[in-house]
């Protein structure tokens, strides 16, 4: 009997108490796809499939991070593009700087590029052809407009369209697009804000 009356007490005093404030949140906005070719659909919801399969661009288990495991390099933010034709597709990333990371040459920001694919012999990408861009700088990535373009840079010997496959990891979001390219030169453009 005691402690029911404490206890209708304490509900009282709870009750009577002014509402608390909201808690203060400091967290950032949450990563924001900013612009997509047209009738290009970019999924931002990630179902995971199984173990995380390599060069493919597809984050396969949802954990935040595209073909993990693979040989590849990750970062806070990444780009992934996968092809199969025996094709030249170029992944073109601008951080927020505008600058554009080339084979072994990173921008001021610390964002690398450690694949370049011609879907050619001899280009080192055995057939599987994945180009991967990463921020690889100190603390966190920098914040403002990823801009991303997957170009044919060359048709080759494929078969058109050529389907290229985009991974995306943009503060903590992921995203993934396919794209179906047709002639040397065509190209699809996106841009991620964060
Ligand atoms: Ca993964
Ligand atoms: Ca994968």
């Amino acid at each position: 009997m005691i402690r029911a009356a404490g206890l209708a007490l304490a509900l009282a005093l709870v009750g009577c108490r002014p509402p608390l404030p909201p808690p203060r949140t400091e967290a950032a906005p949450a990563a924001r796809l900013a612009a997509a070719p047209a009738g290009v659909d970019v999924d931002a919801t990630c179902t995971p499939t199984g173990i995380e399969r390599c060069f493919d661009a597809v984050d396969d288990n949802c954990n935040g991070v595209i073909d993990e495991g693979c040989g590849l390099h990750t970062g806070l933010v990444q780009f992934a593009a996968a092809w199969s034709a025996p094709a030249d597709v170029d992944l073109v990333v601008s951080d927020p700087a505008g600058q554009t990371p080339r084979p072994g040459e990173a921008t001021a920001s610390g964002v690398r590029m450690d694949r370049a694919c011609s879907g050619r012999e001899g280009d080192g990408c055995h057939g599987q052809s994945l180009e991967n861009v990463f921020y690889d700088g100190e603390g966190p990535p920098p914040r403002g407009t990823w801009r991303v373009v997957v170009r044919l840079a060359r048709l080759d010997q494929a078969t058109p369209p050529v389907l290229v496959r985009l991974g995306a990891r943009v503060g903590g979001r992921s995203f993934d697009a396919k794209v179906a390219l047709a002639a040397s030169g065509d190209e699809r453009a996106f841009a991620f804000e964060w």
